[in-house]
């Protein structure tokens, strides 16, 4: 990796940039301004169609694996060396926004196109990595396409999944169009000389500070966990208060355990949500038997969020003791965190100094494909602000501006590191 600094020109194409980002985010399940493409939806094949076009326009080379993980290469002048790797993802959650994952897509695009424009020479090969699943949407868990790169994810496990309707992954592949077995994703070792991801920072720091580069050192550790509550029926108005077995207060009880475990945890990292709690029946005038909730549960460090986790554990079986509720409590995924490679940070935050960008170290506790990528390739992620932190809402926003600085930051970064 070279760490010289670069004579490059480089100018990103900015307004090419947001009107691609514009036209992706009219590809969605729901109406304008709200994003939604879940994997393997009719809105999601649309989106890979236009990340294949766009790749394309770039001058790239494309190639899919068994699981839809759309790879974009230009070749080095030494083909036979490890690639420095770049990109994100598009499916988005319900309800999102246009620049979760789009921008480290796209953006990473426009950083390839900037460089052939400049008249660079990669000696190493540069890919964009489009991934599949990152988002937990259809199958509850996320990460799906990185986690079968790295081999974080059994293939028996991997097709154990099942969505809401009992799809499983490789019924859904298959109509998406995507063949060979799960087997083949994995990547072959030392396959990334380097991993850089571009991402909004889906959080307040950078906007708040000022700073329009925030460089990834580390990632929280993900968990998650699906709690099913079986109380008792009846009607609202013959059952009384006291033999009551209302499933939804002892769900209602777990989720505020869920918030003071991660407030009083200790660390300023542990984030606590439940972000899914369905009930039946689900009528005004019937007492709820049975609850549904999914756990989110993620912190910088292991033993903070594994104490966490221990609290609302116990918290939960006392209240489903005194309620009189049975409680299943099983785990979806608890990934460790991940550390990003001092060496690539360094060349980012180089590169940010000679642009004459200010740029902080940060934690991510959004999780990305860099979780993962971290596993077999040195990485980090570079962060650019966005509105207020919105992410994972319709009002997300990115400015040009700071769409285009990221994407120069991680041109030159590229550019260094396939030197
Ligand atoms: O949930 C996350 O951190 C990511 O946006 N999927
Ligand atoms: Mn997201
Ligand atoms: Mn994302």
């Amino acid at each position: 990796m070279s760490s010289k600094k670069s004579e490059l020109k480089i100018t990103i194409d900015s307004a090419g940039l947001g009107r691609r980002i514009d036209e992706l985010a009219l590809i969605s399940e729901a109406p304008a301004p709200v994003v939604t493409r879940v994997l393997f939806s009719e809105a999601d094949r649309r989106g890979r169609e236009y990340v294949r076009r766009a790749a394309r326009e770039a001058g790239l080379a494309l190639r899919e694996d068994a699981v839809g993980n759309i790879f974009a290469r230009w070749e080095g002048s030494e083909p036979g060396l490890p690639a420095v790797g770049s990109g994100s993802h598009t499916d988005a959650i319900p309800n999102a926004g246009r620049y979760d994952g789009v921008v480290g897509v796209l953006g990473a695009f426009e950083a390839l196109a900037a460089l052939k424009r400049a008249g660079f020479r990669p000696r190493r090969p540069l890919e964009v990595v489009m991934f599949t699943a990152e988002e937990p949407t259809r199958f509850g868990l996320g990460c799906l396409g990185s986690r079968l790169m790295a081999g974080s994810i059994s293939v028996e496990k991997a097709q154990a999944l099942r969505d809401r309707e009992g799809r499983t992954l490789d019924e859904l592949r298959t109509a998406a169009g995507c063949s060979g077995p799960l087997a083949s994703v994995r990547l072959p070792t030392g396959y990334y000389h380097a991993f850089v991801e571009l991402h909004i920072e889906q959080g307040p720091i950078l906007e708040a500070d000022g700073i329009p580069i925030g460089i990834v050192e580390h990632i929280a550790g993900p968990s998650s966990y699906r709690v099913t509550l079986h109380g008792e029926g009846g009607h609202a108005g013959a059952v009384p208060m006291p033999v009551r077995h209302d499933a939804l207060l002892a769900g209602a009880e777990i989720a505020l355990a869920v918030e003071r475990a991660a407030i009083t945890s200790g660390s300023r990292d542990t984030v606590g949500t439940v972000g899914v709690f369905r009930i039946e029946p689900g009528a005004v005038n019937s007492v709820p038997f049975k609850a549904y909730l999914e756990i989110d549960l993620r912190d910088a460090r292991l033993d903070t969020r594994s104490k966490a986790l221990a609290i609302i554990r116990s918290s939960a079986e006392e209240a489903c003791a005194r309620r009189g509720v049975r409680m299943e409590f099983e785990e979806i995924n608890a990934d460790p965190p991940a550390a990003g490679d001092p060496e690539t940070v360094a060349i980012a935050e180089s590169v940010c100094a000679e642009l004459g960008l200010r740029s902080l170290r940060m934690v991510s506790r959004a999780y990305h494909d860099s979780l993962f990528m971290a596993r077999v390739s040195p990485t980090t992620m570079v962060f650019i602000p966005c509105r207020n932190g919105w992410s994972h809402r319709p009002e997300e926003y990115a400015s040009p501006e700071h769409i285009a600085w990221g994407a120069e930051v991680l041109a030159h970064t590229l550019a260094r590191l396939a030197t």
